[in-house]
């Protein structure tokens, strides 16, 4: 009914940007601060029109998303929706929106560091002047350096190119391996993964998560890198094979890793996290409060512009607006 405010279910923790903006102009449903969540979820099933969900932890699938028949879109937080069954929604007229351009320079600028810290063992040498070491030894020097390096980029999306930008600016050369090449990106292409990490000692990986991706980094991948070569994984655990590298890394198939994102995370495997040669980040990509407030506003943005009856702001491509018929 016009000027009634819509319900909306909140999927996640009730972060104060996405409460206090949505607040206002919806009838927001916090299903974190459920005592009985089914209870909840069956009370609210038939009035929900729309779904912010602030983890990307939460599977909204099928079975989620059918429960309410009226459903018209579901904001997702992060650029990464591997979560959320776009392509169901889509056919079932729901739009789904993600939080993307917002966190490029913040991913790129972590995935700088994370390279940094793995390449030339920054975390370790901190560890080492804590422990008291220094006095008695100066810390070795790093086994490897940036300096005679190629990285190829796993990936050349809208983070890729803000990580190649950086490592232009570092004077380091950059191929890439995406799925078709990108209109307008000078760098070499190689279409074959496998081609590419054997002329290469370095890969970023930048690519989106889910079923195209999974294993994509493999046994296979990991021994063409070979002995010099280092991974940093920015995009999701589910893109390397995690077994596979474990192994590589015990066996010094590849010389090290600097991980952010992991399959079961946050549980980290105890082999990984009993390795001293290698880098772990506790999926810190875009994690500070400037740009996770920027993507918690573009999640209620998205909302508002929804109430408001007007076209979503940023539709993931499964789910393009105007919707196709
Ligand atoms: C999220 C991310 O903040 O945007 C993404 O896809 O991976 C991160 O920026 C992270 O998933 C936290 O839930």
């Amino acid at each position: 009914m016009a000027g009634e405010k819509p319900d909306v279910l909140l999927v996640g923790n009730a972060k104060p940007v996405i409460v206090d903006g949505l607040s206002p102009h919806v009838v927001l449903h916090k299903l974190i601060e459920a005592k009985d969540r089914e209870a909840l979820l069956a009370a609210v099933a038939g009035k929900v029109r729309a779904i912010a969900v602030t983890y990307t932890s939460e599977r909204i699938g099928p079975d989620f998303m059918q429960r309410f028949p009226k459903l018209e879109q579901v904001s997702t937080f992060g650029v990464g929706y591997d979560h959320v069954d776009a392509k169901w929604a889509g056919a079932h007229g729901i739009t789904v929106t993600n939080t993307p351009e917002v966190l490029n320079e913040e991913v790129a600028d972590t995935a700088l560091g994370l390279l940094l810290c793995t390449v030339r063992e920054f975390p370790q040498a901190e560890r080492y002047l804590r422990a008291g070491k220094w006095p008695s030894a100066a810390y070795p020097l790093s086994k490897a350096t940036l300096r005679d390096r190629t990285v190829g980029m796993v990936g050349m999306g809208r983070i890729g190119k803000a990580i190649a930008r950086r490592l232009e600016a570092f004077g380091v050369p950059v191929v890439y391996h995406s799925r078709k090449p990108q209109a307008g990106v000078a760098y070499k292409y190689y279409p074959k993964l496998v081609d590419m990490a054997r002329d290469v000692d370095t890969l970023m990986v930048i690519v989106p998560g889910g079923a195209a991706t999974q294993n994509l980094i493999n046994k296979e991948v990991l021994e063409a890198l070979g002995p010099n070569g280092i991974l940093i994984n920015m995009a999701r655990g589910s893109v390397v094979d995690e077994p596979a590298l474990i192994e590589a890394l015990k066996a010094r198939t590849i010389l090290s890793a600097g991980l952010d994102v992991f399959v079961k995370e946050p549980q980290v495997p105890k082999e990984l996290i009993e390795m001293e040669h290698i880098v772990l980040f506790p999926h810190l990509g875009s994690g500070s409060v400037y740009t996770r407030k920027a993507m918690d506003r573009l999640v209620v943005d998205n909302l508002l512009a929804w109430a408001a009856g007007k076209p979503p702001l940023t539709p993931v491509p499964e789910t393009p607006w105007p919707p196709k018929k």
